[in-house]
């Protein structure tokens, strides 16, 4: 196992899918659970250690609201953890977003937009390349596919606007 993925909440699961999805299609395994840095704050400590012990190189934590999930998860571990800040009422994740990115000096959290996903999966498997050249080679197809589909909504946009 390389990437562990900790939600703050089973509500944080239909947001944090497509990460899940991006590791898949990369085939980089991974360990997933619900702990919360505030209800089940042992939980948290546990599963941070296990996943190392498991083999985790990267941790993703996703949360909400006052969300010092990713904080409190690197406060465990030296491996880089990403963080990704969940929208929530009312404030739509700009209080998720603060929590996450403004971490004191000495223990960084790598902070993606809210809700950004997928990025944190892209950014777990950046961080694996470094040490990988098969997720590497992936990186760079991903990239490449990425380049043609904007390729085709340039050619269809123009065609649709009618640009002689
Ligand atoms: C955070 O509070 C969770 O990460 C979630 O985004 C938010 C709301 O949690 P629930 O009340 O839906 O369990 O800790």
């Amino acid at each position: 196992m390389k990437v562990a993925i900790v939600m703050g909440s089973d509500s944080d699961w239909s947001v944090m899918k497509p990460a899940v999805d991006l590791l898949k299609s990369f085939e980089i395994e991974f360990a997933i659970t619900v702990a919360s840095a505030h209800r089940t704050p042992k939980r948290v400590q546990e599963f941070v250690e296990t996943s190392e012990k498991n083999g985790a190189k990267v941790f993703i934590a996703a949360a909400g609201c006052a969300a010092h999930l990713a904080g409190v998860i690197a406060s465990y571990t030296t491996c880089p953890v990403i963080g990704v800040p969940i929208s929530a009422e009312p404030f739509k994740g700009f209080d998720s977003l603060l929590a996450t990115v403004q971490m004191p000096s000495g223990v960084p959290v790598a902070t993606m937009a809210v809700n950004g996903a997928k990025n944190s999966a892209l950014f777990a498997a950046e961080v694996l390349a470094v040490t990988d050249e098969n997720i590497r080679k992936k990186l760079f197809d991903y990239r490449a596919n990425m380049e043609a589909e904007i390729e085709k909504k340039a050619s269809y946009v123009k065609k649709a606007a009618g640009e002689k």
